[in-house]
């Protein structure tokens, strides 16, 4: 699925702005019909935004059910026949959509996006009703899971097994936007390195009545405009002499023209797409991109902001870069589920390095599962999470390669994190999600996160997986306050990774919570103090153990998580604070990352 775009075949219209929008705490809204008629006493939600905190509202807040938006499209005049669609960069968790009466789209996951063919219900030169209900519900057959639990008063809380708060609503921006009625459906492109020439192969695909005589061309511009290469066909390989490549900290882009031409030589359809012309590949216990060992500094992140949530925001956006640029950084993962298209646009252009990750977290009930619903569950199993969340895992991971496969700034998939992975049937369960992220991208190395209860001589899926991702907290979750002990505990993990596997080592997770501006001159745990401390004691462990190729802190930014005695005001192990102002381990990072502060 291609991205809308304008250009001289395509045109786009954003639907961003303020929404009618109207909570439906009793699900009354489905039976009653809401997309027929204006919404009910609404009030006004911005779009792109997570609805929760916009209002002084605690019961919207934590709501659990349908919410509703809606707002009108004029089509314009000139849209005649061409192909009109809608487009929802995302729903979070789920979403139906009507274009006046007509149920155009439904789509599950919170994290890509979808879109809806509306041409046979859109009326060029004239004014249309969307409707959209967006469901929030977490449950054994969602990803990421949850629980529903009914209150005696009939009112419902959400409970689930992740580390932060379930903000909903629509994210992203919406676009209604044409195309050709034959057009360029997709896209993939692959690139490779042969000396000093760049390899660019293109596979197009075309959707519409394909016509006799309709070719493919390909014309490959550099930065500056010149035509490098040219092609043509379907499935085509463009030669790029004295490539200038695509690199961590230089994120140098082509542009791929893709023109479909009818045989009477006319313009059928168009598509633009940037091209970074790089190789990754994974070699003993080194990750190499472009052929040179490359060392993942950076952090877990996440999308959360004060007021908006999960909401996108450009300007949060380009500041995000702009930290992890002075603090030293060369990537991040997209953790725990794929971030807005325009996030890996930035990365693409800047040269930052992106491990991508499915929205697959908390598939583990011994961290809090038993303790908070009572007893013990079994993480995998028909009854929890069994073949029906399986085969929805399996989608997400197809839907986010689909999304995210030309991005040149993502070097490797995450397909989880931090599942129970120590026994036989977390092992029966991600077998064939491996198999299934290889078969959709076959030219990316593919891992998941591990967490601390399943270690080396435990877990029986990072044998599955190319690389070692490891989340670990000595100094905090265990041993918390003995840096000395943590040291210990780490290295001797991490040798033992080494021994078992012989891959390269990223440790994905390790930090401790700080409270901003609470300082200790005798270390205690929650000061700045103590967080700046414990990732200088790890980085004195990493950079003796070899095979340790990625070193990324949790977390960029102090982020919301529901309450819990754990969390004060949400989870506090950001070097920067919620609004982004540097911890003292912001500035020790930026020492050991770029030697200048
Ligand atoms: C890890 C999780 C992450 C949490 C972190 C923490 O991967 O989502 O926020 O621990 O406890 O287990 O801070």
């Amino acid at each position: 699925m291609l991205r809308p775009q304008d250009n001289a075949a395509r045109e786009t219209k954003r639907l961003d702005g303020l929404w009618a929008f109207r909570a439906d705490p009793d699900g009354a809204g489905r039976d009653q019909e809401w997309w027929r008629a204006p919404l009910q006493d609404p009030r006004l939600m911005p779009v792109p935004s997570s609805y929760n905190d916009v209002f002084v509202d605690t019961a919207l807040h934590d709501h659990v059910g349908d919410v509703w938006y809606q707002r009108s499209l004029f089509v314009p005049r000139g849209w005649d026949g061409q192909r009109i669609a809608l487009r929802f960069d995302s729903a979070t968790h789920r979403a139906r959509v009507w274009v006046d009466d007509h149920l155009v789209a439904e789509h599950e996951g919170g994290y890509t996006p979808f879109e809806a063919d509306i041409t046979a219900v859109a009326r060029p030169g004239e004014e249309h009703r969307i409707t959209v209900v967006v469901n929030n519900e977490l449950s054994w057959q969602s990803i990421p899971p949850g629980v529903v639990q009914e209150r005696p008063d009939g009112s419902r809380r959400q409970r689930y097994y992740h580390d932060f708060f379930n903000y909903a609503g629509l994210h992203r921006s919406v676009w209604a936007f044409t195309t050709p009625p034959v057009r360029i459906s997709d896209l993939t492109v692959v690139t490779d390195i042969d000396g000093s020439t760049g390899i660019v192969r293109a596979t197009t695909s075309v959707d519409g009545a394909g016509r006799e005589g309709d070719e493919v061309r390909l014309t490959l511009r550099d930065a500056g405009g010149a035509t490098v290469a040219e092609g043509a066909g379907a499935t085509c390989e463009l030669r790029v002499a004295d490539a200038e490549l695509w690199r961590p900290g230089r994120g140098y882009l082509y542009e791929l023209q893709v023109d479909l031409v009818g045989a009477d030589g006319a313009r059928v359809d168009r598509y633009l797409l940037p091209v970074g012309i790089r190789t990754v590949a994974v070699e003993g216990t080194r990750f190499l991109v472009n052929g040179e060992p490359f060392h993942f500094r950076g952090f877990g992140m996440h999308e959360d902001l004060n007021v908006r949530g999960k909401g996108h925001d450009p300007v949060s956006m380009v500041h995000d870069f702009e930290l992890l640029a002075w603090v030293g950084a060369n990537s991040f993962r997209t953790s725990h589920y794929p971030y807005a298209e325009e996030v890996l646009d930035h990365a693409d252009r800047l040269g930052i390095v992106v491990i991508d990750e499915t929205a697959a977290v908390g598939l583990n009930l011994a961290i809090g599962g038993g303790f908070f619903l009572g007893g013990e569950q079994t993480t995998f199993s028909e009854e929890t999470i069994g073949s029906v969340t399986q085969d929805l895992h399996r989608r997400h991971i197809e839907e986010l390669v689909d999304r995210d496969k030309n991005h040149p700034s993502v070097v490797l998939w995450s397909v989880a994190n931090e599942p129970e992975s120590h026994t036989e049937a977390s092992r029966a369960y991600f077998e064939p999600l491996f198999e299934a992220t290889r078969r959709a991208d076959p030219s990316r190395p593919v891992g998941f996160v591990n967490m601390m209860l399943a270690p080396p001589e435990q877990c029986l899926v990072s044998e599955l997986a190319d690389v070692v991702m490891i989340n670990r907290y000595y100094g905090w979750y265990i041993e918390p306050g003995d840096l000395e002990a943590a040291a210990e505990g780490l290295e001797a993990e991490l040798r033992a990774w080494n021994d078992k596997h012989g891959k390269p080592i990223l440790v994905t997770e390790y930090g401790a919570d700080a409270m901003g501006g609470l300082h200790s001159l005798s270390g205690a745990v929650w000061s700045e103090e103590y967080q700046a401390a414990l990732l200088d004691t790890y980085h004195e462990v990493f950079d003796r153990v070899d095979a340790v190729v990625g070193e990324q802190v949790w977390n960029f930014a102090d982020f919301a998580t529901t309450g819990s005695f754990m969390r004060v005001e949400g989870n506090k192990k950001g070097v920067f604070t919620r609004d982004r102002r540097p911890k003292a381990a912001a500035h020790h990072l930026r020492k050991r990352w770029r030697g200048d502060a």
